[in-house]
């Protein structure tokens, strides 16, 4: 009978930051992070701003507390542009209106923060993006939230500066009472273009989502329930 009884694991996994600091083109390798040389330049070259949601989708089974949990992160993907620049143009705040009924957004599992190393506008601009999952009531108890410094092919990331905005962080969540430990605060270092980090972001993401995401149970598998009704 247990083995017909499956564990499922669910949980948001949000990117937010600037525009070009690489969300789109990150969560599209973390869910396939074993792509070829070939697939990853395409999404590289290929990948244009987003003036639109983009949802993506992996599974893999996790083994936590001695027992394999089928595990799904679900990535919603949001333009990072606030301003329009043009009639046609489409913006985060706009299309966030669109989705806000969404129940995955009620409770978001993994927040990243991410910023460009290149471009220190981009960090300065994670307050504001905080704030805003703030406002959103985005973070609860059993969110984790990871500072991810994209780009380090171009420039390295500074030690200093990450434990500095991991601090920042920290200071706003107690401001808001929220229930995160310090330790639900995590950094990562990432290049797309080397794939540096990007097998580990996935691998803390689905650890956590395993642990603290939406569980569920799946009652029988179909096809050894059908095999078994043969049988009877
Ligand atoms: N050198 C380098 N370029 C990267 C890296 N990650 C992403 N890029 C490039 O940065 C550009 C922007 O990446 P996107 O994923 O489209 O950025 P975004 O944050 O989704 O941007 P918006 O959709 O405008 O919000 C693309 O040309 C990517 O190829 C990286 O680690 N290193
Ligand atoms: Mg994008």
């Amino acid at each position: 009978m247990t083995d017909e009884i499956k564990h499922y694991a669910t949980g948001s996994v949000i990117p937010l930051g600037d525009g070009f600091t690489g969300k789109s083109v990150l969560s599209r390798l973390i869910i396939d992070p074993k792509l070829s040389d070939e697939k990853l330049n395409h999404i590289l070259l290929r990948t244009r701003k987003s003036y639109n949601i983009e949802i993506e989708f992996s599974s893999e089974e996790i083994i936590t507390e001695d027992q394999p949990v089928i595990t799904t992160l679900q990535f919603y993907v949001f333009p990072g542009q606030r301003q329009k620049i043009s009639e046609k143009s489409t913006t985060f705040d706009e299309i966030l209106d669109f989705f806000d009924c969404f129940p995955v957004l009620l409770k978001v599992s993994v927040l990243l923060l991410i910023y460009d190393v290149t471009k220190e506008t981009t960090l300065q601009s994670l307050e504001m993006w905080l704030r805003f999952a703030l406002v959103k009531d985005w973070i609860y108890k059993d969110t984790l939230i990871i500072l991810v410094s994209n780009k380090t092919d171009l420039e390295p990331a500074n030690d200093d500066t990450i434990n500095l905005v991991k601090d920042t962080i920290y200071g706003y969540i107690q401001d808001h009472e929220l229930p995160v430990e310090k330790e639900q605060i995590k950094s990562i270092k990432t290049s797309c273009v080397r794939m540096e980090g990007i097998e580990e972001l996935r691998k803390m993401a689905l650890e956590w989502i395993a642990e603290r995401g939406i569980r569920g149970v799946g009652i029988r598998d179909i096809e050894n329930l059908g095999e078994k009704e043969k049988k009877e």
